[in-house]
């Protein structure tokens, strides 16, 4: 019978793991930071350094081997933010080691919960022996996420009494670009009143969408494409041997398509549908459904009835018509939010919204199917919004294509036969064991950001970059977080953020992807990469995603 303590055989092998580190920390954190270019943010640089005084323009600094200014002792927190991200664990790991490398007497607390955990004073030392458990494995549940928003003065001060009373100099707070924009207006704060508490980010999300020159991919990203790419390359050598079902995917990744680009690259499917393509071209939900129709219609007629279609999470918030109507929706549900509660049922709640939309928008809600426009009536986030992304879209477009090839067939125009199956790939690669590129990459980065402040930096980000070369060639820095800022509309004000980095239409990923698409709809030249490897030859465990290996072709 399974004991508390018992782990898996890959749980054992696996905690042996030695995580590698750029060469400048071979002899552990306490190495010369060097300053480097000072640089401004893209755009809104004289706003961003209004609202930051304190620290706006920061030089870059670059840790290299040689002698470091004496570190400060430091007691540090740290805050695990948003979604789970493989390699998180090993964040805190390489941060304990680091801090630990500077002076066995630095102490490592975790907050528990996410960054309710600083407000609400939830916290547990990390040890040696606590985190033993925890090195090389996936998950967050060391101390816990959550997604409670680090933004207010009055959540600053409460966490400022935490750490005050905990002797706490220090925060690192590991998450995507709003907990990172977060992290930059705490430090900011933290410095303007001089609290004595420094700051430093670290770049987390599978989603991929927090990257830019100084950060080439967030973590997590490479252990999540990769398990999803196994599951897609089993569907598509399931979906070549029974040859009777097309397969509609969606895959994580929220707003940015980069998950569903990596995918592809690593797998070829007959379609991949990508969310900054739809919007820079305009595509509307029909545009994109008779794309996939034209594929299964040209496949039935070299006798194929099967494939495979990938669907970014989301895909449907670039269609324009879709945008055009959410925003309608948002609008009439705000105004009539009392009125609608009290109607009788759904179908009144669907008639009424359907009386209230602009004869185009009318026109969209009528394609969907009953059940989409049921959720859009019932499925609203805290603002009362509709949640755009518990939609299943996979269904959706799956059921739009079967509709437009009854009608085809109909007509004669198509005579192959349409069976669906659909799927939804997202919390199955959260917290899977982090491959090796994200267990040296995680680990480097705690270590980047402990050499952060072991070299007293405050609002900067952990950078790691050279990925694409072998660890020992990896270059760590500090990024000063202002300069990753711009101005954004968000919730009807002008605010501070770290943009999200989208598919970059011009980029090499999508070039290599555009320039395959047409084949791979046709010609089945399926990939199948099998599970992520642990052990083994370099070239099948060691390799990074297809995104930052294009990427970094100069
Ligand atoms: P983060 O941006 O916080 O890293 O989260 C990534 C993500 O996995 C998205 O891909 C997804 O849309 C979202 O989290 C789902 O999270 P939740 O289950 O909390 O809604």
């Amino acid at each position: 019978m399974a004991t508390k303590h018992e782990v898996s055989a890959l749980q054992q092998a696996r905690s042996a793991y030695r995580p590698k580190l750029p060469k400048a920390f071979a002899g552990g954190a306490s190495v010369a930071c060097v300053e480097r270019e000072r640089f401004e943010p893209a755009t809104d640089a004289a706003r961003i350094h209004e609202l930051f005084p304190h620290t706006y323009g920061l030089p870059v600094v670059a840790f290299e081997p040689g002698a470091a200014a004496l570190p400060p002792a430091v007691k540090a927190g740290v805050i695990l933010s948003g979604g789970q991200a493989p390699g998180g664990h090993n964040v805190i790991a390489g941060l304990f080691d680091g801090l630990k490398s500077l002076t066995p007497k630095n102490q490592l607390f975790g907050f528990k919960g996410g960054p309710s955990g600083l407000v609400d004073n939830k916290f547990v030392e990390v040890t040696a022996e606590f985190l033993a458990a925890y090195r090389n494995t996936g998950g967050f549940d060391i101390i816990g996420s959550g997604r409670t928003k680090l933004e207010k003065t009055g959540q600053f001060d409460k966490g400022l009494t935490h750490c005050r009373a905990l002797g706490i100099n220090a925060l690192v707070i590991i998450g995507g670009d709003d907990s990172n924009t977060n992290a930059c207006l705490l430090a900011e704060y933290y410095q303007k009143i001089g609290a004595g508490v420094n700051v430093i980010g670290c770049p987390k999300t599978i989603d991929g969408d927090l990257k830019n020159p100084f950060i080439e991919t967030s973590f997590g990203f490479d252990t999540a494409t990769k398990v999803y790419s196994e599951l897609v390359g089993n569907i598509l050598r399931d979906a070549n041997s029974a040859r009777k079902y097309y397969h509609f995917i969606k895959l994580m990744g929220r707003s940015a398509s980069h998950i569903a680009l990596e995918c592809a690259l690593q797998t070829q499917p007959n379609i991949c549908l990508i969310g900054e393509e739809v919007a820079a071209r305009k595509l509307t939900l029909s545009d994109v459904v008779g794309q996939i129709v034209d594929v299964v219609v040209k496949r039935a007629t070299a006798g194929k009835n099967f494939g495979v279609v990938l669907v970014p999470e989301g895909i449907i918030e670039f269609m324009p018509d879709i945008q055009q109507l959410i925003k309608e929706l948002n609008e009439i549900l705000a105004r009539n939010a009392e009125y609608m509660k009290n109607l009788p049922s759904q179908d009144d709640r669907r008639q009424f919204l359907f009386s209230k939309l602009s004869a185009e928008s009318g026109k969209t809600f009528n394609i969907l199917p009953q059940a989409i426009q049921t959720q859009l009536v019932l499925d609203r986030d805290s603002h009362g919004n509709v949640q755009v992304s518990r939609i299943e879209t996979e269904k959706l477009l799956a059921d739009l294509v079967e509709d437009q090839l009854r009608e085809l067939k109909a007509k004669g125009a198509y005579r192959g036969s349409f069976s669906v199956q659909c799927h939804f790939f997202g919390y199955e690669g959260r917290c899977a064991a982090p491959s090796n590129f994200d267990a040296d990459y995680c680990y480097s980065l705690g270590f980047t950001a402990a050499a952060l402040l072991g070299a007293n930096k405050t609002g900067y980000i952990a950078s790691v970059r050279n990925l694409t070369q072998p660890a020992t060639e990896w270059v760590a820095a500090g990024i000063p977080l202002t300069a990753l800022m711009n101005i954004e509309r968000r919730h009807g004000a002008d605010r501070p953020v770290i943009r999200k980095a989208l598919v970059d239409l011009n980029g090499k990923p999508f070039g290599k992807f555009a320039a395959s698409r047409e084949s791979w709809a046709v010609d089945d030249a399926f990939l199948y990469p099998g599970p992520v490897q642990y052990f083994g030859p370099s070239e099948v465990c060691d390799q990074p995603t297809q995104t930052l290996r294009l990427e970094s072709i100069p």
